[in-house]
This record gives structure tokens, C-alpha cells and sequence, in this order.
């Protein structure tokens, strides 16, 4: 599981290691650098069929017995063995997804362990619903759906994935997993820990390869039960449409254009960070990541002043290295994408006051997919730039005179998925974080995470709420049982 030479990657089907039927690969590029990391499976509907079928036996078999103490040993036992390999896991999302390694250290991979052991601990603590009548009783049984589908971005791939794994494992589902075509490392590396801990067959198969094929065989399977998405608004379109007529169960987590309301009244430093951070984090590629900032306008100037400082300052560069702040982009083709925002900005009547270019990097760097963290104002609230979502480190940064303009501006966009608030006023902070239009609301903070809150957001940021008894939920049918005596 080390670094190495480039390698080929096999799906995980039925516990065995297995090239895809079609004998088709994709490349696995280093962001940073563009050199072919490995190669993986180009699966197709047969493949999925597969992992699904496997996933169908599981259930039949002991896997489909198992108690929820069971399930939950399991969950822990991969917990640990994530643990175990947090160096080795950290250095490869880092490879994979451009991201700092420090970051990946701090969040990615520490995260993913505490999701598996979250669920693990949920399932073994969790009650069901008793409601009595005169003369009869109800209670509510919860069912495990059968297989289920999760698909899930290059932004935060093993976080995601255990996010998604540890809540349908814990409800006796079995699991296919198909990790994003971008950032297959951590996905395989789950599947070899499974396998070397002994997971039941089948309950966990992962299936690489790209969206259109194996993503959407995946989702137009008719043995899957359900389907747990995390990625863009366009691509959640498609998946909504195709898994609807079947009826599917499903939450999707779309994108985000976060607003950041900054008041006059707020511990000024302490927002500056928390705007900067929100903005800038694992270079913008966050669906929770600030990128409009709001400012009243009595301290816009020291505001604006205080963010370039700030974004200047980020070091930007090898992934690898752990004074690294800002990485590569996903790819050169994503970097192009945040390039042509940019671009936007500048025709918009933007002014660009610090980054908008690619860093000049030494080599195998300049190869890579770097952009410097930019920060623009003078653009109207409503223009393209900053109402469409980037994701890439650029933020915008606009003027209001009151709460009530902050608020117009800030659910202006078609994105409903988080936002913070920055007051010492206690009052107002409950006044707008009731009216803000999205799921999630921090206040004096960002991206702070309790695993038991409700996790989605509203408009086009997606539907359903995942995190503690919503993931339970979601996961599980509920049936009532209602008892006359
Ligand atoms: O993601 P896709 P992309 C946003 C961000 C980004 C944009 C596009 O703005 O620029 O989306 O990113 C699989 N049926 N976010 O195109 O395609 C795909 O293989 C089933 C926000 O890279 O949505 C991958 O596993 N699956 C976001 C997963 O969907 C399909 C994180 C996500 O990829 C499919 C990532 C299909 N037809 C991007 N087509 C967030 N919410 O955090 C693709 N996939």
C-alpha cells in the first residue's frame, strides 16, 4: 500500500481481486505533478452486475444474519486497521487528490476513522419507536434496504466513502461502492483492509471506473436498493432522474456557493481566519467551502485588507511537504475550469487583488495542476462569478449596509447547502441563521463537525439529510408493527 511505481488497481468483488470484464483502463494521474500514477478498471454494467450479485449473496448468506453487535465489530475493526495505517493512507489521498498532506493528516484520514467508529457506536446504541394506544401498541422495526449504491467525489474520498459505508454497513446492508474515477487509491486500499480483516464476502465491493458507465449501471441497477451520492448538481440531475421511476431510495449532496456574513460587530481577527480557512481549505475543493464573503460595509476595507494578507501568505506547492497550505487542483482540467472563472471575473468588472494566475513552480510542479488562492471584489452580487459554484480557491468579496441586504444577498443563489455567521450579536446570530435559505449554519466558526447533526443541504445543494439517525435512517425501510391486545 506504499507509494510506489505505478500500478494496476482491480475492483473488489465477492472479497476477491478482479480485473474488469471488459479488460478496459483508465489513467490515474498525479495532480501535482501530471505523471501517470496507476492504472484502474474502465467496469461496465457487467461489472456492476457483479458486485451486485455478491452483494445479493451476502445478504443471503451470514453477513445477511449478522447481529448489530456484529456489525459493529466489524465497523471497529476497520476503524482500527484505518488507524493503524494513518501515515500510509494520509500520503496516498495526498498523492491522489493534490491535496496538503497535513491536511490529509489533520482531517481526511483522522475523519474517516472516526466515521467508521461513529456508526459503529450509533448501531449499537440505537432504540426504536414505541407509541401506545388504548388497547394496541405500535413499534417501529427498521430493515436493512438490501444492497446500495454509493458514489462519491474526489474531494474528500475516503472521508466520504466511510461516511457512507460506516451507516449502511451498520444496518446490515451490503455495500457497492464506486469512488470517483479521479481518486481511486484510498477506495482499493478500504477493500484491501477488508479483505486482510476478514470482512464477510460481499458485504463491502467497491467498482472503479467513470461515471456515465460504471456510475450509472450502478444507479439503473435494478438490485439496488438505494443510492447515496455526493458530487456536482448537474451529475445528481442525472442520477435523480435515472434512479426516480424505479423508486429508489436516495439523498444526494450536491454543490454549494456558501456565503461567509461578516457584521461590523464581529470579533474582526477571528472572522478573518475563519473566512480564510473557509474559503481557501483543501484549495476551495470543499461542497462547504465559502466562497462569497459578505462583508457590512463600515468594515469592508480593513476586512478585504486583512483576507489578502492573509491568502498571501499561503504557501502554496508540494502536496507533500507538510508546510504546504494550498496543493494542486484535481486536475489540469478542473484548473482550466477555475482559469476560466477567473477570466469571467476580469469581463465581469472584477478586480483581481491578489493570485488569478498559476504559481511558478520548479519541476515535476509546473506540470502539475496548481492555482493560486485569489481573492476579487467590485463584482455585483447577482454576475455569473460569484452566483456559480468554482470550487477552487477563489473567493468573492461584497459590500452590505444591513442584515436585511445580507440576507437578500446571501440566498440570492440557487445553492442552499451552508453558510457562517460572523456577530457578537447573539440575537442576530439566531435572527439569521433562521433565515439563511440552506441545511447547515455555523456561527463564529466553520466546518466545525459533530457526526450526530443533520448533514444536506436544500434548493441545489441536494435532498435528504445524512449524519447520525439520519444516515440510520436512510439506510433502513421503517415498518410499523401495530399490536391490538
Ligand atoms: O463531479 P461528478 P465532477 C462539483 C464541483 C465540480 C463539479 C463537477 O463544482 O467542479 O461538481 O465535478 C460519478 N451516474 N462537485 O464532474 O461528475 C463520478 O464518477 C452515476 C461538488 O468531477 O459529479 C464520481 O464518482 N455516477 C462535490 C461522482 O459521480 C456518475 C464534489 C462525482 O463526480 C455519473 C465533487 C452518472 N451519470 C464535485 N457521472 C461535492 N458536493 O462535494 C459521474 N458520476
Amino acid at each position: 500500500m506504499s507509494v510506489g511505481a505505478p500500478r494496476t488497481i482491480q475492483n473488489f468483488i465477492g472479497g476477491a481481486f478482479v480485473d474488469p470484464a471488459s479488460d478496459e483502463w483508465v489513467d490515474d494521474l498525479d495532480p501535482a505533478t501530471g505523471e501517470l500514477l496507476h492504472r484502474i478498471p474502465a467496469s461496465s454494467a457487467e461489472d456492476v452486475d457483479a458486485a451486485v450479485a455478491a452483494g445479493q449473496r451476502a445478504l443471503d448468506g451470514a453477513w445477511g444474519r449478522a447481529t448489530a453487535p456484529e456489525r459493529a465489530d466489524l465497523l471497529d475493526a476497520l476503524a482500527g486497521a484505518v488507524q493503524a495505517r494513518l501515515e500510509d493512507l494520509a500520503a496516498l489521498e495526498s498523492l491522489d487528490t493534490g491535496k496538503p498532506i497535513a491536511l490529509a493528516r489533520k482531517l481526511d484520514i483522522p475523519r474517516a476513522v472516526a466515521n467508521l467508529r461513529f456508526f459503529a457506536g450509533a448501531i449499537r446504541q440505537d432504540q426504536t419507536g414505541f407509541q401506545a394506544m388504548d388497547g394496541a401498541f405500535n413499534y417501529t422495526l427498521r430493515r436493512r434496504l438490501g444492497v446500495v449504491g454509493l458514489i462519491t467525489p474526489w474531494n474528500l474520498p475516503l472521508y466520504l466513502l466511510t461516511w457512507k459505508v460506516g451507516p449502511a454497513l451498520a444496518m446490515g446492508n451490503a455495500v457497492v461502492a464506486k469512488p470517483s474515477e479521479l481518486t481511486p487509491l484510498t477506495a482499493d486500499a478500504l477493500a484491501h483492509i477488508a479483505a486482510e480483516i476478514g470482512a464477510p464476502e460481499g458485504a463491502l465491493d467497491v467498482v472503479h471506473g467513470l461515471g456515465p458507465a460504471a456510475g450509472q449501471a450502478l444507479v439503473e441497477h435494478p438490485g439496488v436498493a438505494g443510492i447515496s451520492f455526493t458530487g456536482g448538481t448537474a451529475t445528481g440531475r442525472k442520477v435523480a432522474a435515472t434512479s426516480a421511476p424505479a423508486f429508489k431510495k436516495l439523498s444526494l449532496e450536491l454543490g454549494g456557493k456558501n456565503p461567509t456574513l461578516v457584521f461590523a460587530d464581529a470579533d474582526l481577527d477571528a472572522a478573518l481566519d475563519g473566512a480564510t480557512r473557509a474559503a481557501m481549505a483543501n484549495q476551495g475543493e470543499i461542497c462547504l467551502c465559502g466562497s462569497r464573503i459578505l462583508v457590512e460595509r463600515s468594515v469592508f476595507e480593513p476586512f478585504v485588507e486583512g483576507l489578502v494578507d492573509r491568502v498571501r501568505g499561503l504557501v502554496v506547492g508540494d502536496p507533500s511537504d507538510p508546510r504546504t497550505d494550498v496543493g494542486a487542483l484535481i486536475s489540469t482540467a478542473h484548473r482550466n475550469k477555475v482559469e476560466g472563472y477567473v477570466a469571467l471575473a476580469h469581463e465581469e468588472g472584477g478586480e483581481i487583488l491578489c493570485g488569478g494566475r498559476r504559481p511558478e513552480l520548479d519541476p515535476p510542479f509546473d506540470q502539475g495542476a496548481f492555482f493560486e488562492p485569489t481573492v476579487i471584489v467590485g463584482l455585483p452580487h447577482t454576475c455569473r462569478t460569484a452566483t456559480e459554484e468554482i470550487f477552487g480557491p477563489v473567493v468573492t468579496v461584497h459590500p452590505f449596509d444591513d442584515e436585511a441586504e445580507a440576507l437578500a444577498m446571501a440566498n440570492h443563489v440557487e445553492y442552499g447547502l451552508s453558510a457562517s455567521v460572523w456577530t457578537r450579536d447573539l440575537s442576530r446570530a439566531h435572527r439569521v441563521a433562521a433565515a439563511l435559505e440552506c441545511g447547515m449554519v455555523w456561527v463564529n466558526t466553520w466546518l466545525l463537525r459533530d457526526l450526530r447533526v443533520p448533514f444536506g443541504g436544500m434548493k441545489s445543494s441536494g435532498v435528504g439529510r445524512e449524519g447520525g439517525r439520519w444516515s440510520l435512517e436512510f439506510y433502513s425501510e421503517a415498518r410499523n408493527v401495530c399490536v391490538a391486545y
